[in-house]
């Protein structure tokens, strides 16, 4: 891409520091919560929060569909609805730890939650409106515009006909139980559970069904794994294979390493994969790796727990985790590279002192 910002070696820059506080992460003590609550859920805001009143907010079918419709969010709301669990992460969550880096929002690895939606199955909606037999690609337009690699443009941002049908996806108007707060797409936004989070377009205003691939800047050019600059890449799709753990002891406030009493230290933590379910996690003692605790799964979509009692003696140690899932991928122990730090779901590593 001609137009690609080049990369940055060494410290952070003013411009990602302003793009890391607007769009802040979970603290990873939150992997305590099932659920992350609304408040401490990451948050990744391209453009500005549109100025939405829902009262008056419209999503419209259109496109190759049959008979082309327009909701209001009362409509919306008056559907039979669903409830998923859902973890999102952002597919340039750990960008920050590689280098050089790609200059955008610098996660290093909090960019990742676990909420509740509510909302409609986006196949019902569709089915309102009747998709045209030749339609192969379905756009989903946000409310939010700006200018990104000099393009001026509304976020948007397609699935193939078949992974928009597919049940679990929902246009969803509440999260956690309560009405979608601003920063999350109020009033309404597109949940697809299992992708990197781009694909659950906030703001959502318009959907329309294609007969061809969607070439808007976020899907065409955003979004790709490359090796190299010009080269086209393979698209971010689900989520790799990830795991962290909350970081145990109690933090020094200025560089965030870890004070930890000698004795039992339960280890907690979450582990994800889009691609199939987390089958194991090991947990790293300073390079020996031992079966994790993994908690039975009951939420398909979401995030599992896992736990380990780490018998913890006096000194300096790495802690890290590792996740499996069914199809046999698994996390690499460096950050895999990427021109613009997608998909880094390499091992988690915490240096711990322990005091007697
Ligand atoms: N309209 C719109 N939708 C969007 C975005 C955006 O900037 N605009 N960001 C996307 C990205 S990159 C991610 S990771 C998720 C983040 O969702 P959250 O802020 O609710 O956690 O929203 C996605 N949907
Ligand atoms: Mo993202």
């Amino acid at each position: 891409m001609s137009s690609r910002r080049p990369p940055i070696a060494g410290r952070f820059t003013a411009e990602e520091l302003a793009l890391a506080g607007r769009n802040r992460g979970m603290p990873l003590e939150a992997l305590r919560h099932d659920v992350t609550p609304s408040g401490l859920h990451y948050l990744l805001i391209h453009f500005d929060i549109p100025d939405a009143d829902e009262s008056r907010w419209q999503l419209s079918i259109e496109g190759l569909v049959e008979k082309p419709r327009v909701f209001s969010v009362a409509e919306l709301k008056g559907l039979p609805s669903r409830t998923v669990r859902v973890t999102m992460e952002c597919a340039g969550n750990g960008r920050g730890q590689l280098s050089p880096r790609y200059p955008s929002v610098p996660w290093l690895e909090e960019g990742v939650s676990t909420a509740e939606w509510t909302g409609v199955p986006l196949h019902a909606v569709l089915g309102h409106a009747t998709l045209s037999p030749i339609s192969t690609e379905i756009v989903f337009h946000g409310a939010d515009r700006g200018i990104d690699a000099g393009v001026e443009h509304y976020f948007a941002r397609s699935l193939a006909r078949e992974d928009a049908l597919r049940d679990d996806v929902l246009v969803a108007y509440a999260m956690n139980g309560a009405p979608l707060p601003p920063q999350h797409g109020a009033p309404l936004r597109l949940v697809v559970p299992r992708w990197y989070g781009m694909a659950s377009v906030k703001w959502l205003r318009s959907i329309q069904a294609l007969d061809r691939p969607f070439d808007g800047l976020q899907q065409a050019r955003g979004y790709h794994f490359r090796r190299v600059a010009g080269e086209k890449g393979e698209p971010c799709t689900l989520m790799r294979v990830n795991s962290l753990m909350a970081p145990p002891g109690i933090p020094d406030f200025y560089t965030r390493r870890r004070i930890v009493e000698a004795g039992a230290v339960e280890i907690v933590g979450r582990a994800w994969s889009g691609a199939a379910p987390v089958e194991r996690v090991e947990f790293g003692l300073d390079g020996h790796w031992t079966a994790a605790r993994v908690a039975s799964q009951q939420h398909a979509l979401s995030w599992m727990r896992w736990s380990f009692v780490w018998h913890a003696t006096p000194g300096e140690h790495e802690l890290a985790c590792r996740a499996t899932d069914a199809a046999g991928n698994t996390q690499p122990f460096e950050p895999p590279w990427d021109l613009s730090g997608f998909g880094n779901n390499g091992v988690q590593r915490i240096h711990v002192t322990v005091r007697a």
